[in-house]
């Protein structure tokens, strides 16, 4: 819908999905100062101006140099007038103002540590704002409204804040490979989401499970979690069941998912020539031998796995744009269990995530490729 020169349309595809949108690119505070007034917008409800602003960030991760004048700004695409104002602020005066303010503004800095809970939406968030809460401390007034996720995440808000590193993600790996494995020893699982992508740290770690015998899934989510569970591995979890009669809308997935908190026990520590110097225990509490770690576990059948490892690899907003896409170009819809053409009324299985793309008629996009 842009208007735009056919040359300049060549030059930026306007889908996320039409473009390599590497994990590191060459502008990053003016796309971390967009993104702060995206998350702004969307902590105000306003779902336009968000998706305004995120498609310029995006647009500028795709960038192969670093902006430096104003001028260069003019020519952008995709980019709206608001984001170019900002843009071009940032490259004359190294703020801009309006980021500043935001970032300085009290729903912004209270929905940000809100929004930070495990289990806690911008809806809840911000009508907690409205009732006078502004920090976790003002939600113990409201424990006993707190739902079981909340009062986790609460539990462990301080752990869930860091970080998940690389090695702590291959650690959870490990943990829920040997979960599953004692039950079905060629069970396939996959690491999906940012670290997929290439990320080095993430919010959490995501993965997939699949079997080519459906019959070996039955159950398999819950008497893994169990296992772990009596391990002493799981500090919460929530499992949310396959729904069969889900609508096949773009937006709606229906994976037998588990979203959980880990405990998951520190790195052994290197063997050091010094390892048996004893140190003085000042602190009288014992030190915590673990750390709580989000986890999402999800449940694809083998038919519908390269759909589920598509949607679950990201990033949202390439997710987001693939399915638009889909829907605009394609009149087709997509989502995690596969790809509707609306038109033909028909599916199109795929067994590789190369297929779906061919079937979209898309240039294939490596996960890393995916960082829109
Ligand atoms: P991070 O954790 O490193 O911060 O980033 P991420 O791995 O990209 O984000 P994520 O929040 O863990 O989400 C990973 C992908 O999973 C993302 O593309 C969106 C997708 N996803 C959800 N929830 C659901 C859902 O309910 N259904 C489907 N199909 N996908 C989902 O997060
Ligand atoms: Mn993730
Ligand atoms: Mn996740």
């Amino acid at each position: 819908s842009s208007v735009s020169s056919d040359k300049a349309t060549q030059e930026t595809p306007s889908y996320a999905c039409q473009r390599r949108t590497p994990l590191h690119h060459h502008n990053k505070e003016i796309v971390d100062a967009l993104q702060i007034l995206a998350l702004s917008a969307s902590f105000q409800g306003s779902e336009a101006r968000y998706l305004g602003f995120t498609r310029a960030a995006s647009v500028l991760k795709c960038l192969p140099f670093t902006l430096q004048s104003a001028e260069e700004v003019k020519d952008l695409q995709f980019c709206g007038g608001h984001s170019k104002t900002v843009i071009q602020e940032i490259l004359e005066d190294r703020v801009c103002r309006e980021v500043e303010m935001v970032k300085n503004s009290e729903h912004y800095q209270s929905m940000k540590v809100l929004t930070g809970i495990f289990g806690v939406g911008i809806r809840t968030a911000d009508k907690w704002y409205r009732d006078g809460i502004r920090s976790l401390s003002d939600l113990n007034e409201i424990e006993g409204k707190l739902t079981g996720e909340q009062k986790a995440g609460l539990l462990h808000y301080t752990d869930l804040q860091q970080p998940v590193t690389r090695d702590e993600a291959e650690r959870v790996e490990q943990l829920v490979k040997g979960a599953l494995q004692s039950f079905v020893p060629d069970v396939q699982v996959t690491m999906t989401g940012g670290f997929r992508r290439g990320k080095q740290e993430g919010h959490d770690v995501d993965f997939l499970i699949t079997h080519p015998n459906e019959e070996a899934l039955n159950g398999l989510l819950r008497k893994a979690v169990a296992w772990l569970d009596s391990k002493g591995s799981i500090l919460y979890h929530h499992i949310k069941g396959r729904s069969h009669n889900f609508a096949r809308s773009s937006t709606m997935d229906g994976h037998e998912t588990c979203y959980a908190i880990f405990a998951l026990p520190n790195a052994c520590p290197e063997k050091s020539p010094d390892a048996g110097t004893i140190q003085p225990d000042l602190d009288k509490s014992p030190p915590r031998n673990w750390k709580a770690v989000r986890v999402d576990l999800v449940v694809a059948p083998y038919s519908e796995y390269s759909y589920a490892l598509l949607g679950w690899t990201g990033s949202k907003h390439f997710e987001r744009e693939l399915r638009r896409f889909s829907l605009q170009v394609k009149k087709m819809s997509l989502n995690s269990h596969g790809l509707f053409d609306i038109e033909k009324k028909c599916h199109y299985p795929a067994t590789s995530e190369e297929e779906i793309f061919a079937h979209l008629g898309l240039l294939y996009l490596t996960p890393s490729e995916r960082n829109a």
